[in-house]
């Protein structure tokens, strides 16, 4: 398969304007017959009539009423069309039982459900599936299901059919149809202008109970969007289905969003604190696509930052409202580098907007939409809050009902404050984390930062350009109070200085406050000062990354130079955790490691090649040493900070648990699981039970809790899926592997299910120490899996390849090994585009 190119992209030679659909529903025999308003484009350069279609069977085609015997490919079909507006008809059959890829019309345990992004709507029917052609679509379902629903309102229905109307243009991608045995969870909403809309998640029989949550979660959304950005629903219905079988976290179609059953079912017994804040985020990122993604779509899909970028910027902030402010950023920053970092740095860099793809489903990844995101919060700390929200109010006026670029969404920001935003586009442009390397001086009362700015290589890009880059800036004074308040410095050059006057000694510079870009700081500095920042920063994040750096370095020693624990860390990390002024979430944050992909990253830039089991064993020292310096302070916090109340998925229970849990993890160090066995039969909510259930296995001692886990929770998927990760995650490395294997042949283990594979494939591949066992068993494991399920689910497996991406930084055997596994896949008869995009890729 060969590459498109974004600087190729042309107009549609037809533009839609209604369509028809009516499905006859069966499970390996579904008609649809479409009717099609086509007129030619005016902005066209080619006239030519092509259609997508992939794995349909077509019956008959028709143009004006006639019937016309086309031109079919395996990507298509291409006719003669008049000059002039003409009606389109075809009549093709589908086979959804048997779609396992879980792309167009498939079946999840007797449902039938869509997904259409990016390219999904050609395998339902002949149809020009690019985002820019957007149709009125009319829908007529036929079938023996109880619960038929698509996107838009419902128009009638009788014994057997249902049709539904969508009055508001969107492309093929957001076309969405389900029909199965369905109850809802119901309420309504009142829109700011008076707008009455009823709000349905539909669930399985015997799930409604889970609901209860994502419905306030939606409700939350829609007022936040009213009244932080002025934006209304425009239908008169909302409708949510979960779905057990799903590439995704969920999707966004008009009015109609389909979900992942992880990212919308949860009731205290069954998920966990982290399950509810996902839950809550999800909801409101696709109820936030209504605006940005739906009413304003891209042009074509090098162009998806623009909706996923600002998508996730916005369910970011909505967060952050509802929930802590400074937990939220680091968590996202923990998240940012842990996967878009990562991606950066390795051979699957690219733009945040691609300029180039094979598969575009290869490209929803962690830079398209975490570092998009972090775009958007550049930008506006660039241009200020108030500007922001002018530049918004001008891209909806401007912008609604079109499909657009990036060049549109910066000139709105150029109209609205005058600036030249050609510089800052580079951030979309140019693949890789700027490394920004910091020098001071002193000098007689003024402080003077040196600011030098390179980003290292990425594959297709040896040079890369100067960026825009705001660094957020406190200074602070020896004694602990800020002698400057956060400003924003904007660096526009290679090498920049700032001074800063009037200062009665040198001060202790805060810098890049709150994450102010997305760069790798580069300073030398002392223990002393990192612990004086723990102690004194007043930006929540600075203070949180200086404790982060503080135990990182001392990792980095233990591994290199076989020093002990750090005693300064595990000094300012006690003190820390008993300053009963901080917020409990922030210091189960704080009392949280580095990660050990993470320490191999920091130890291969600095010319180390990383060991991942001499990387997991300094941690386990360096957790037993704080774990016997701080077991009284744990004891403490764990007894303090008990929740008595009946169990809430709220901010401050859910930190008061999280910080409980990270005390627990340290007790069980010294007691050997005593505490944990407690609190895990005690338990009377998912987090609790799984907190204990994770320091037993941890300490070896969970054997009895794992089957009574298990005999507890067979009948919830969602829960068993747990049941299948903790097991491998908690694992010592020397067994991560085998017991991963062994759970692969488990009778609950299918490869028709994603959240089953990620669960148990994909904690394989988070457990470095495991996955990169010298053995390379894990390799073996992970490789055998993929071959096994790209026949089936081609989107997941090339996901999961990227498990490979840091191959290059461990040394030569198991780079051999990792090589090895690599070229077995690429040697794979009938391998999917998808994987063979992603491993050639990965093997460079
Ligand atoms: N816009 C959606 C992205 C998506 C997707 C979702 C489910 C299954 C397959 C998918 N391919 C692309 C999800 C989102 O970003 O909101
Ligand atoms: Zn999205």
């Amino acid at each position: 398969p060969q590459p498109i190119y974004l600087r190729d992209y042309t107009p549609p030679a037809y533009l839609v304007d209604r369509v028809h659909l009516t499905f006859r529903l069966a499970p390996h025999t579904t008609r649809v017959i479409s009717r099609i308003a086509f007129r030619p484009n005016p902005a066209a350069t080619s006239r030519e009539f092509f259609l997508h279609g992939e794995a349909l069977r077509l019956i008959r085609a028709r143009i004006d009423g006639a019937e016309i015997t086309p031109e079919l490919t395996a990507e298509g079909l291409r006719a003669d069309v008049p000059d002039a507006p003409f009606t389109f008809e075809a009549e093709v059959e589908v086979d959804p039982g048997n779609n396992t890829a879980l792309e167009g019309l498939y079946m999840s345990n007797g449902m039938y459900c869509t997904q259409c992004e990016a390219e999904g709507f050609r395998k339902i029917t002949y149809y020009p599936d690019r985002p820019d052609v957007m149709g009125v679509f009319t829908v007529r379902i036929e079938g023996p299901e109880p619960v038929m629903l698509s996107n838009g309102n419902p128009v009638a229905q009788g014994a057997g059919w249902a049709e539904w109307h969508d009055p508001w243009p969107k492309p093929a991608y957001l076309f969405a149809l389900v029909a199965g045995d369905l109850v809802a969870h119901s309420d309504s909403f009142t829109t700011r202008s008076g707008r009455h809309v009823d709000l349905n998640i539909w669930v399985r029989p015997g799930d409604e109970g889970k609901c209860a949550f994502g419905m306030e979660a939606l409700k939350k959304s829609m007022k936040w969007d009213e009244e932080v950005y002025g934006r209304e629903y425009d239908l008169d219905l909302f409708n949510i289905v979960a779905v057990d079988d799903f590439n995704m976290g969920a999707m966004e179609n008009k009015g109609l969003n389909i979900f992942n059953s992880s990212a919308v079912l949860a009731s205290p017994e069954t998920a966990t604190d982290a399950n509810f804040e996902r839950i809550e985020a999800i909801i409101a990122h696709e109820y936030f696509h209504n605006w940005t993604g739906n009413r304003i779509t891209c042009r074509d899909w090098f162009q998806l930052c623009l909706k996923e970028g600002l998508t996730v910027y916005r369910d970011s902030e909505f967060t952050s409202d509802m929930r802590s402010s400074p937990v939220k950023r680091i968590s996202d920053v923990i998240d940012l580098r842990a996967r878009q970092f990562r991606e950066d740095q390795g051979p699957l860099a690219h733009p945040v907007r691609p300029d180039s793809f094979i598969e575009i489903n290869n490209f929803y990844t962690a830079t398209v939409y975490e570092k998009g995101a972090e775009l958007i919060g550049m930008l506006k700390r660039l241009v200020g809050d108030a500007a922001y929200r002018r530049a918004l109010d001008l891209y909806f006026d401007r912008h609604d009902g079109q499909a657009c670029t990036i060049e549109d969404w910066l000139r709105v920001f150029e109209d609205v404050t005058g600036r030249d935003l050609t510089q800052f586009k580079r951030w979309y442009e140019d693949a890789g984390t700027p490394r920004l390397r910091v020098t001071e001086e002193f000098d007689g009362g003024t402080y003077t930062l040196h600011f030098e700015q390179q980003t290292p290589p990425t594959p297709g890009q040896e040079k890369k350009r100067a960026r825009v880059i705001p660094i957020a800036l406190g200074l602070l004074g020896p004694n602990g109070d800020e002698v400057m308040e956060t400003r924003v410095l904007e660096m526009t050059e290679a090498r920049q200085s700032f001074s800063f006057d009037g200062l009665a000694a040198r001060p202790v510079p805060s810098i890049l406050r709150n994450f102010s870009a997305p760069v790798i700081l580069q300073r030398e500095t002392t223990n002393a000062e990192r612990a004086f920042l723990l102690a004194h920063d007043t930006d929540p994040f600075n203070k949180w990354e200086a404790g982060r750096a503080l135990a990182r370095d001392g990792l980095i020693a233990m591994i290199r130079e076989g020093a002990g624990p750090d005693p300064t860390y595990l000094d300012a990390v006690q003190r820390m955790a008993r300053d009963e002024g901080l917020d409990p979430a922030f210091r189960a944050l704080a009392l949280g490691l580095p990660g050990e992909d993470d320490l191999a990253q920091t130890l291969f830039e600095v010319g180390h090649t990383p060991d991942p089991q001499a990387i997991w064993e300094a941690l386990e020292r360096l957790r037993d040493a704080r774990a016997a310096t701080m077991e009284e302070t744990a004891r403490g916090l764990y007894a303090r900070h008990q929740v008595t109340a009946h169990y809430r998925p709220d901010p401050d229970q859910a930190g008061a648990r999280a910080l409980v849990n990270a005390a627990l993890a340290m007790i069980t160090r010294r007691d050997g699981g005593a505490m944990a066995q407690a609190q895990y039969d005690a338990a009377d909510n998912m987090t609790q039970q799984l907190a204990g259930w994770s320091c037993l296995l941890q300490a070896g001692t969970g054997d009895r809790a794992t089957e009574a886990f298990y005999a507890q929770w067979k009948h919830d998927r969602l829960v068993i899926d747990k049941w299948f990760s903790l097991q491998i995650i908690h694992a010592a490395p020397e067994e991560t592997a085998r017991i991963a294997a062994r759970l692969t042949k488990h009778p609950d283990f299918t490869l028709r299910n994603p959240n089953r594979f990620r669960a148990t494939l994909g904690a394989l591949a988070m457990s470095p120490a495991g996955f990169h066992h010298a053995s390379g068993r894990g390799y073996r494991l992970l490789a055998d899996m993929l071959i096994r399920l790209d026949p089936l689910n081609p989107q997941t497996t090339a996901r999961m390849c990227s498990a490979f991406e840091t191959w290059r930084r461990y040394d030569d055997v198991r780079q051999g090994l990792i090589a090895a596994e690599l070229d077995r896949i690429l040697a794979t008869p009938g391998l999917s585009r998808d994987t063979t995009e992603m491993v050639n890729r990965i093997r460079g």
